[in-house]
């Protein structure tokens, strides 16, 4: 195994580097290769100064993440840090930091433990441990307010975003900004410094006196409302103001207990979970090897609509010329207004700079004909959600492609390889389901049909990437992942508010829960139009005699189609506030009678557990189907696209945390109760359910 660490000397200045690929993670060797040569150097009287600096893309981008999971399940031992970080800080030598690419958690923790920084200007510092469920653990949140300040320190630890090399530099957090060479910048600034006496972060507490102790309540108020339900904000905000109330070492024994409070959380398993996933769904088995993605670098986008529009948006914000065609004039003024508005608001928002959105907007070129389609490597459909108005249309864009060019269409459930029959070339025909708004949304489900082809595959898997998004492959099934399963979802919603439950009650049992919005308020910020065209176009497959929710039909045979009208499941004002809708409730009361239906008290944890629960059923049955490549591909579909909160690691994460015991069992009640048409339990969870298994133990 090549060393994870290694020394080269520059004259009088030694050069340690870490070279731990793929991002040089403090992984079992690291601290303690860097401890050993770090010593080697105190002790040779040449050396007058020491860099420490990674190799490859990063400096240190972190703790091994892999590592928690061997200390929760107590394979290995929790090993602090603390000696490894006091070794540097009380190095006789002055020890300079050098950072390119990421100094993320215990990186920026070890940087700190450095007497000097430099950093690469377009590198980035941060602690992103809340977005593990974790916070800084090896001194992050009492070194960094003695840098940087205490009001700093405590946005950085508990809303993790990192922050630019300028500003760590306006901060104090490091002491110069390097243009060229690192390893040659640093070496010339550790000569410079290395007759002073090394300064040692931990004793330089000036800047802990100017914290106004109202810091913390407003970071609780804002972790609170930004971080809903999350655990590890509040903590990270404790630790930093255990700083600003104890010396060093107390205030490190005081991070020490939360970090290991957040540590042996449900919270942090589920985050880890969430973090690998995100890189997992790239990863697409049995896809050949010397299979490569095309480039994109022309896109034409048919429709600017509220898609067509936010995806054109997504194209231009990714530096990639896009052409987007509509019919008639109006409906192309429209969209384009839209495009503008959008701009206009990250603008105000100080997103964007002016300068940006005119680059931006000078990339998208709206127009009525197909004129430069054929100069395009991939055309995106996003028209009308109907088989016949798509086929239209991809028979049209299919003779116009030129050779190579990618066919997608961002339907979100209908049938690819139906669409694809309308062209010549099935192979190049993919779906690209972008969600709404399409230029913020970052979930992309990549569906592929029968015949695509694995380079079509794996191109746009790649072009997720390359405009921001996380791409989840998903097999051609109604509403492939997501929509298929938010279908069994909101039928339970729904069927809850003809049984007595309220629409805010439902909203509210799952908004508590985690969800980023009610089922219901999710339903009419979609349009109740969508949901009803897709159970008309899948009228032909319903079994007769299967009870379906009815108030959702009458609600659109009534022209209320949620926001967009004004009411559909509730009443919304004019900045699309929503308020009780007591005619919804009562045609819920009329139908209830008309047909039946008992109405009685229900708790709200009827309500989570049957809204949950139809979704984790359904997520086993695409397991099986192999709609969905892996478990975690689905818990990333709904943390991404559908408001899964990420603390709970996803719907069949969450079910593992439940036990697929207790929830077969709810199931089995709830098909005793409402029938096998509507709640039998999917054969997998069955299965793993009877082996003692997990959704984890499936992937793996
Ligand atoms: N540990 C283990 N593996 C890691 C890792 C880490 N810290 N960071 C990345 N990887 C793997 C990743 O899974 C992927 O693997 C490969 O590296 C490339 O990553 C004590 C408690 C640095 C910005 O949260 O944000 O320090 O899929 O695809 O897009 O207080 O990785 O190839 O098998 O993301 O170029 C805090 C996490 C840890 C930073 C690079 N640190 N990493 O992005 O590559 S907790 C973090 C990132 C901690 C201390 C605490 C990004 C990156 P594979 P990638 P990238």
């Amino acid at each position: 195994m090549a060393d994870l660490v290694r020394l080269a000397r520059h004259d009088d200045i030694a050069v340690i580097t870490i070279d731990n690929p793929p991002v040089n993670a403090l992984s079992p060797g690291v601290p303690e290769g860097i401890e050993t040569l770090l010593h080697g150097a105190a002790q040779d009287s040449h050396i007058r100064a020491i860099v420490i600096l990674g190799a490859g893309q990063t400096f240190i981008a972190g703790a091994d993440i892999r590592e928690f999971a061997k200390i929760v399940s107590g394979e290995r031992p929790r090993i602090s840090l603390d000696p490894f970080l006091r070794a540097i800080e009380d190095c006789l030598k002055p020890v300079v930091m050098a950072i390119h690419g990421a100094a993320f958690g215990g990186g920026l923790e070890t940087a700190m433990a450095g007497h000097y920084r430099v950093i690469a200007s377009d590198a980035q510092v941060g602690q992103p441990e809340v977005k593990l469920g974790l916070i800084p653990g090896a001194g992050g949140t009492q070194r960094l307010p003695r840098l940087a300040g205490v009001a700093k320190a405590v946005e950085m630890c508990a809303g993790g975003q990192p922050i630019r090399a300028q500003e760590a530099l306006e901060l104090g957090i490091v002491d110069r900004l390097l243009k060229g060479s690192l390893v040659e910048g640093a070496i010339a600034f550790a000569r410079e410094i290395a007759s002073k006496v090394p300064r040692k972060t931990r004793e330089r507490d000036e800047r802990l006196r100017d914290a106004a102790p109202a810091i913390f309540g407003f970071a609780r108020e804002k972790a609170r409302k930004l971080g809903r339900g999350m655990t590890a904000p509040l903590a990270a905000i404790d630790a930093v103001e255990a700083a600003t109330r104890l010396p060093f070492d107390e205030g490190c024994r005081r991070e020490a207990e939360l970090f290991d409070e957040c540590l042996y959380s449900p919270q942090s398993r589920a985050l880890i979970h969430a973090f690998f996933g995100e890189r997992t769904v790239a990863k697409i088995p049995g896809l050949p090897k010397d299979v490569k993605p095309a480039e994109i670098h022309r896109a034409a986008v048919v429709g600017a609509g509220t898609m067509g529009g936010g995806i054109a948006m997504t194209f231009a914000n990714a530096g990639i010329p896009v052409i987007v065609k509509e019919t008639a004039a109006d409906a192309l003024d429209r969209g384009m207004n839209a495009i503008r508005g959008n701009y206009a608001k990250s603008a105000a928002k100080g997103r964007l700079s002016q300068a940006d959105v005119e680059q931006r907007l000078a990339r998208i070129t709206p127009q009525l004909t197909y004129e430069g389609f054929e100069q395009a490597d991939i055309l995106v459909e996003a028209v009308f959600e109907n088989t016949v108005v798509k086929k239209q249309v991809f028979a049209e864009i299919s003779k116009i492609a030129k050779p190579g060019c990618v066919l997608a269409s961002n339907t979100s459930s209908l049938d690819i390889d139906e669409i694809a029959s309308a062209t010549a070339r099935p192979e190049m025909v993919i779906g690209t389901h972008f969600f709404s708004p399409a230029h913020v949304m970052r979930l992309l489900e990549v569906v592929r049909g029968r015949g695509t082809a694995p380079g079509v595959i794996a191109t746009a898997m790649a072009l997720g990437k390359k405009l921001g998004k996380i791409a989840v492959l998903a097999g051609n099934c109604p509403g492939f992942i997501g929509n298929r399963m938010v279908g069994p979802y909101l039928r339970e919603a729904q069927f809850l508010v003809e049984e007595g439950a309220s629409v805010e009650q439902v909203n509210q049992a799952l908004y508590d829960f985690g969800m980023a919005m009610g089922p219901l308020a999710m339903d009419d910020m979609a349009g109740l139009d969508i949901g009803w065209a897709i159970r008309k176009e899948f009228a032909r497959f319903e079994k007769p005699g299967v009870r379906r929710p009815r108030v959702p039909d009458l609600l659109c045979e009534l022209r209320r189609f949620g926001q967009k009208s004004g009411r559909g499941w509730s009443l919304y004002d004019a900045d699309r506030k929503s308020s009780p809708d007591p005619e919804t409730a009562a045609l819920a009361e009329k139908t209830a009678k008309e047909f039946g239906i008992e109405r009685r008290i229900i708790l709200d944890e009827e309500i989570v557990d049957r809204c949950i629960y139809a979704l984790v059923n359904e997520g086993a049955r695409i397991l099986e189907d192999g709609i969905a490549l892996r478990a975690v591909d689905i818990d990333i579909t709904y943390i991404y696209g559908y408001g899964f909160p990420a603390w709970r690691g996803g719907p069949m994460f969450y079910a593992d945390t439940v036990g697929l015991n207790n929830i077969l069992m709810r199931i089995q009640e709830l098909q005793r109760k409402h029938g096998s048409d509507l709640w039998s339990p999917a054969p997998l969870l069955e299965r793993l359910a009877k082996e003692g298994r997990s959704f984890v133990d499936f992937d793996t």
